[in-house]
């Protein structure tokens, strides 16, 4: 991905965003296809969605994307696609390297080639195909777009290889920052210079060996004195670390995240959580957002004095990590799910699926000071004891994979709940004046929601409210203010934010459902209960125009931070 700061100077990287070849192959099985015999006769923009295009609207099927790289070495070669929707086939010269299956987010695959010009076809398909690739449903609230909608590089891999760098801020007030690096070689080596500099300090100056094959090693130093980072001071230091003859630049942001008792602390200091839910979604461009829309929706998020967002429902672009790293927001980081329920968390095919996509997840957004907590299966029915299974294996390799960030999962199950105890921040999504109840009865309903969860033994853990919400169709405004109106949105929100964040100190934050309308599944049964098919419970409508609650969400979200 095209990052603000240069990643290599050692490294050859090869950008391979621009127009591609493309060609609509439709009902066709990737098994059937003779990519050779592929007629190209169209062109399609990478990173971008084919099906957000006038030309492939709403189609869904097999597509092919081809394009040339000319490779000034030969040997291993090392392809990196940050997301594509929803399962591919990646050749290289017309053969097969490698499938993958599941939408936004990062993988690799590694092929040989000769110096010289190597042809790169992807096959792409958007259809539901449960065996091929079950973490994508069809009955989920957002329309799942296709194509290769996140960057693309070619790495020409020197020998050893940088995998992957992680960073971790081990100890705030000290400033101690511990680094593990992932190499791999082909062969032994002795007393390779590994260094890294910290701004302008060498941090890490010394010979290591490497084993052929995977290698992994942990180095832990301090820069006593540099900035922290924080919403308020979003500072970020530039770390460059270099083995042998390859190297990775990374932006580093110290700070560490913990729950204690109910707050959630940021460096020792409690914070509260004022944000909204984002979908990576947009009429034109699908899933896959231009930098300019990355950062028009950074800019209303902060206009309206919040400081979080949710990446609902998956994980999130490297882009827009990069920008809240530097604009100053929090992020819940979470995997690709929606209202999961036992015939998918005992399933496999299902669970092998979120294990990976957990991974994959956490090796983007682990170097990202801005992403403070992770979450698994957003509204999965953790209210069933046959589904707990499931959450804990999820939840326990997420710790693993990741120790340093407060985990969490959005729950809609609060009395019949059995995983709270596995997570460390309760969240809880309600729609009170939408779904059921009035306006007027929205604090009583979100005290009892929190009373609820206080009863079964959790009131010492912090609370949040990671849905509210209700829906308006932009620019329908009524004297009667009933649903689907303005107003009636409006006061939705003003009920809600008024009582969590004014009211009672229960919560920890709230995240409104949602940041911006997207268009929804085209299946028969949402798209009836979803007017113009999309989700349109956003504060700004899919063009990013504000609706009358944004200006209601911004004046309680600027008072809440003190700000006028
Ligand atoms: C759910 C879900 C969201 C959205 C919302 C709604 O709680 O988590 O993705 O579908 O409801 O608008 O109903």
């Amino acid at each position: 991905m095209a990052r603000r700061f240069r990643e290599h100077d050692l490294r050859g990287v090869t950008d391979l965003r621009g127009m591609w070849d493309f060609a609509f192959l439709g009902e066709v099985e990737p098994d059937d296809v003779d990519v050779s015999a592929i007629r190209f006769n169209d062109v399609m923009a990478v990173p971008g969605c084919f099906d957000a295009t006038p030309a492939y609207a709403g189609k869904r099927g097999l597509a092919a994307y081809r394009t040339r790289v000319l490779l000034p070495k030969g040997g291993r070669q090392w392809l990196v696609l940050d997301g594509v929707h929803h399962w591919c086939r990646v050749c290289a010269d017309r053969r097969a390297i490698g499938d993958h299956a599941g939408g936004f987010t990062r993988f690799p695959m590694d092929f040989e080639a000769r110096a010289g010009e190597v042809e790169i076809v992807v096959l792409v398909d958007n259809r539901f195909n449960y065996e091929r690739c079950p973490l994508h449903v069809g009955y989920f609230d957002w329309y799942q777009y296709g194509g290769i909608a996140r960057g693309a590089e070619l790495h020409s891999p020197q020998d050893p290889f940088i995998e992957s760098l992680s960073v971790a801020t081990s100890d705030w007030s000290s400033r101690e920052i511990t680094l593990t690096v992932r190499c791999r070689a082909s062969a032994q080596r002795r007393g390779l210079p590994l260094t890294a500099t910290f701004g302008d300090a060498v941090v890490v100056d010394e010979p290591v060996d490497v084993a052929a094959g995977v290698c992994e090693f942990e180095r832990s130093f301090r820069v006593p004195g540099a900035p922290l980072w924080s919403p308020d001071a979003p500072n970020l230091h530039l770390l460059h670390l270099r083995l042998g003859d390859d190297d990775v630049r990374e932006r580093v942001g110290i700070r560490q995240v913990w729950t204690e008792g109910r707050k959630i602390l940021l460096n020792g200091e409690p914070v509260r959580l004022l944000g909204v839910n984002r979908h990576e979604s947009h009429p034109q461009f699908g899933h896959g957002l231009p930098d300019s829309v990355l950062l028009w929706d950074a800019q209303l998020i902060r206009d309206l004095g919040g400081n979080f967002v949710r990446g609902s429902h998956y994980p999130q672009d490297g882009r827009w990590l990069d920008l809240c790293d530097e604009l100053g927001l929090m992020v819940w980081c979470e995997s690709t799910g929606w209202q999961h329920g036992a015939e998918h968390l005992n399933d496999s095919r299902f669970m092998q699926a979120q294990l990976t996509n957990v991974e994959e997840m956490v090796a983007v957004a682990q170097t990202h000071p801005s992403v403070i907590m992770y979450g698994v299966l957003n509204e999965g029915r953790s209210g069933d004891p046959a589904c707990r299974r499931g959450y804990e294996t999820l939840l326990s390799r997420l710790r693993q994979l990741d120790p340093t960030r407060p985990l969490t999962y959005a729950s809609c199950w609060l009395e019949e709940d059995v995983c709270f105890d596995l997570v460390d921040l309760i969240a809880m999504n309600d729609y009170p004046g939408w779904y059921h109840h009035t306006v007027s009865e929205i604090p009583a309903v979100l005290d009892e929601d929190a009373a609820t969860v206080d009863g079964k033994g959790f009131a010492g853990k912090p609370l949040m409210v990671s849905e509210i919400g209700a829906e308006a169709l932009w620019g329908w405004r009524d004297w009667n203010a009933e649903r689907w109106s303005e107003q009636h949105q409006a006061a939705v929100v003003d009920a809600g934010c008024k009582h969590v964040l004014f009211e009672r100190d229960r919560w920890c934050g709230i995240a409104i459902w949602q940041f911006c309308d997207v268009r929804s599944s085209e299946e028969v049964g949402r798209a009836l209960s979803r007017a113009r098919g999309f989700n349109n419970k956003g504060i700004v409508d899919e063009y990013r125009r504000p609706k009358m609650a944004y200006d209601v969400v911004r004046r309680h979200f600027r008072a809440a931070r003190g700000k006028s």
